[in-house]
């Protein structure tokens, strides 16, 4: 039997449960709490040495980077059949799954300088925060999150992910042009691999940054919804007061992140 560490409203562990729904793939879940930090137990991190989910096991396989498992997950027990077959095609779902790293990143700006940074800030002393922060393996991801604490949108990390989000916009919009998903003719693995971040955006009430100039994002969104695959993997693992929670915290956010979207374009 597979067994997926992952984490209720993480991202990527979203991914791989949307691609275990869409292949009907029967998986042991093994729930991390993030926020306690169940990702640092030194059992875990003999897995995932970066300390984060997801996490699969195949027998004595270890899988870590959730577009990869997605990846394995289509090809060994489902033919392929989430990848196209031309070789063209596939260099550009490959893409989207390599892309899906800087995509990860801003979507993880976009998060902790808005809806986490005020849950935190308001649950943690500055010292229990700075402990949290000092348990990442990676100096640099420690500095991120504490310039996303301390600036919110005004860090230079938003900066990166709006750049890095409106590349992806607009080629989402050209590479769905006309049809329904990003994969190609056929719905495939980087519709699947997309999914969590912009729905994400969409949760934080954020979804003024594709509207007008990309309308096929929130078309392809509201497709990638209707698939039972998506209740399956994202929208049954999150609590309700979360839901109200993200969207509050957003609306409060959104001027800010409009005005800097709009500075960035120009
Ligand atoms: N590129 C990795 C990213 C994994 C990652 O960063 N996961 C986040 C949740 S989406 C995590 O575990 N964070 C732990 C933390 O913030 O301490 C993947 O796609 O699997």
């Amino acid at each position: 039997m597979l067994k997926l560490y992952h984490g209720a409203t993480s991202v990527c562990s979203q991914k791989v449960r949307v691609a275990l729904a869409e292949i009907g793939l029967d998986y042991e879940g093994v729930m991390l709490d993030l926020q306690k930090g169940d990702q640092f137990d030194p059992d875990y991190m003999r897995l995932n040495p970066d300390a984060v989910v997801p996490t699969l096991l195949d027998g004595d396989l270890v899988l870590v980077e959730s577009s990869l498992i997605a990846e394995y997950l289509d090809r060994t027990y489902n033919e392929g059949r989430l990848m196209p077959s031309d070789a063209a095609q596939q260099a550009r779902v490959r893409h989207w799954l390599l892309r899906c790293l800087s995509v990860h990143a801003a979507i993880n700006t976009l998060t902790f300088s808005t809806f986490m940074r005020d849950k935190v800030l308001a649950a943690k002393t500055p010292q229990e925060i700075e402990a949290a922060i000092a348990r990442m393996p990676d100096k640099v991801q420690q500095a991120k999150r504490r310039d996303l604490f301390a600036n919110g949108l005004g860090s230079i990390y938003v900066d990166q992910a709006l750049l890095h989000l409106r590349r992806g916009f607009a080629d989402m919009h050209a590479d769905i042009a006309g049809g329904t998903w990003v994969s190609g003719p056929a719905f495939g693995l980087a519709d699947i691999a997309l999914v969590p971040y912009i729905d994400r955006i969409e949760r934080l009430g954020f979804e003024g940054l594709w509207r007008s100039e990309f309308p096929a994002v929130g078309a392809w969104l509201t497709a990638m919804r209707e698939r039972p695959s998506y209740a399956a993997g994202i929208a049954t693992f999150i609590p309700d007061d979360m839901v109200q929670e993200q969207r509050s915290a957003g609306a409060t956010y959104w001027p800010t992140l409009e005005e800097r979207w709009a500075e960035q374009s120009g």
